[in-house]
């Protein structure tokens, strides 16, 4: 079966306590980071395990790292990347040594995700996070910082700080010119240098899709579809290579089949974490987040759910983005409510569909026995 966890961004920076989320029925751990570590900086092994207790002293396991952030340097190949690729390792290390056995990741070049709503009112009343192609792609990365300052009602998009505003014509323009394919040779040398690490230390990456799955302010990306992700299964053979399979971010794109995706041989047993979660496409590149539900979106989360128990998914899975609700004021995308519903809805389907199947599903996620295998 899967493990169901949440993403939690730590005791100083999360205003969702471990203690709620460990009330949200089938939860059995979290997922987080050291986010005050910027990329390309070493983590420290007491700081690793400082966290990790703080997380089991309140009944929940740390079941993996989102994420390990990749300097832009190795993105773009300088001189100085061994520096950093070394200094990844070492922080890979530390999360080995303290017994963490994911981490999620992502290869973008200078942003994380990107959207040009954080709070787009929905009919019911919610708000959710929303992409309208035709601002952003319309826009330079400057304007667009404008736009999202001006619409994010005083929070801020993970790539998108206001302090990055002035740096990111230079980032963007340190990459013209490069190829995707220049991007995949980069992230295989980066690839080759880190799996040693991950095998000696069963640490299984997942590598996060790129959100939207298409190009933007003319950035080469490598994780948007199907073939994408044969690719970078075929850089490395390490089984220790593998994805975060996000639906969302895969479905952003309507030409992406997510349960084709999944079923895909080369692509299933690198599955390595699951983010769930439904967007509902309003338009050409445009779309808004929506409750997990599969009526409420455009994905059918029913068959997304039924090809990861085929394939034979046991690992660690988490709702993805919420909705806001409940008139709660939350980080965007990551408020309690909406994951804890999407949480306790993935975890029915998954119920069922196994059942269905005459296929064990434990009645204690705590018993050994059913405890996660890495
Ligand atoms: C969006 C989120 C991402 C993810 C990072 C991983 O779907 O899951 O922000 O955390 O891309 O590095
Ligand atoms: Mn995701």
């Amino acid at each position: 079966m899967m493990h169901m966890s949440f993403r939690w961004y730590g005791p100083e920076q999360d205003p969702i306590t471990l203690d709620k989320i460990r009330q949200i029925g089938g939860m059995e751990g979290v997922i987080t980071a050291l986010h005050e570590i910027p990329a390309g900086e070493v983590w420290p092994e007491e700081k690793v395990l400082e966290r990790k207790h703080f997380v089991e002293k309140a009944g929940l396991k740390l079941m993996g790292i989102e994420s390990i952030n990749v300097h832009e340097d190795i993105k773009y190949g300088a001189n100085t990347r061994d520096k950093y690729i070394e200094n990844y390792i070492k922080s890979l290390e530390a999360v080995g040594k303290c017994g963490i056995h994911l981490v999620c990741y992502n290869f973008m070049p200078v942003f994380d995700w990107t959207r040009t709503d954080l709070a787009q009112p929905l009919e019911d009343g919610s708000t959710a996070l929303g992409y309208n192609g035709k601002i952003c792609e319309g826009l330079s990365a400057e304007e667009m910082f404008d736009y999202i300052i001006k619409n994010s009602n005083g929070f801020e998009m993970p790539g998108w700080e206001l302090n990055r505003r002035s740096e990111i014509t230079a980032e963007i323009k340190k990459f013209a010119g490069m190829t995707a394919d220049d991007l995949r040779a980069n992230f295989k040398y980066f690839l080759d240098a880190i799996m040693p690490t991950c095998e000696k230390y069963n640490i299984k990456m997942g590598v996060h899709p790129d959100d939207p799955a298409y190009d933007l302010f003319g950035l080469p990306r490598i994780c948007k579809c199907e073939e994408d992700l044969v690719k970078i299964a075929r850089m490395n053979s390490s089984p220790y290579n593998g994805f975060t399979l996000c639906t969302g971010s895969l479905g952003s794109n309507p030409a992406n089949d997510i349960p084709k995706i999944i079923r895909n041989k080369e692509i299933s047993s690198r599955i390595h974490f699951a983010h769930v979660r439904n967007v509902k496409h309003t338009g050409d590149h445009q779309f808004h987040e929506s409750s997990h539900v599969s009526r409420e979106g455009s994905l059918d989360m029913y068959e997304i759910m039924k090809a990861l128990v085929e394939v034979g998914f046991n690992g660690v899975v988490r709702p993805d983005h919420g909705r806001e609700i409940w008139g709660e004021k939350a980080r965007p995308g990551y408020g309690l409510y909406d994951r804890a519903l999407g949480a306790t809805y993935l975890q029915g389907l998954e119920e069922a569909i196994r059942k269905d199947k005459g296929m064990n599903y434990p009645d204690n996620i705590y018993s050994t026995e059913q405890s996660l295998i890495w």
